[in-house]
């Protein structure tokens, strides 16, 4: 797939807020936040969208999931609550094609969303 700013974070080669890192997964503060807490947990290895994602990426994408919700656990936003996001393509908003989970927290989120 086609390098994208996220590959750059990845590899160090722009500069990003990273807050949790492990052999799978890289995860760094949104540059446009849209919550007091927005951070963005990538795959280091890319996939372009979940559309994307065949079983073959079935324990990275668990790995994402649970690396997600243990740092909203440990940085104690699990009580009162967070969102997660994956959006897919054009009409889900997705803007980096390299799949990414949003994780919201720091007010309440207002459903269904816009
Ligand atoms: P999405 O629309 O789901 O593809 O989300 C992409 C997000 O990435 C969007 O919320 C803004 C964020 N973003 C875009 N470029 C950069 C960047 O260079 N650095 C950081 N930290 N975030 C970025």
């Amino acid at each position: 797939m086609a390098d994208t700013i996220f590959g750059k974070i990845i590899r160090r080669e722009i500069p990003a807020d990273i807050v949790y890192e492990d052999d799978d997964v890289l995860a760094f503060r949104d540059l446009n936040p849209q919550a007091p807490v927005h951070v963005l947990f990538v795959p280091k290895r890319a996939i372009a969208t979940l559309d994307e994602a065949g079983p073959g990426d079935a324990e990275l994408l668990g790995k994402l999931l649970l690396a997600t919700a243990a740092y909203a656990r440990e940085q104690g936003l699990a009580k009162d609550g967070y969102r997660t996001v994956i959006n897919c393509n054009e009409h889900g908003g997705q803007t980096v094609f390299h799949l990414h989970v949003h994780l919201l927290a720091g007010r309440r989120m207002h459903w269904p969303p816009g």
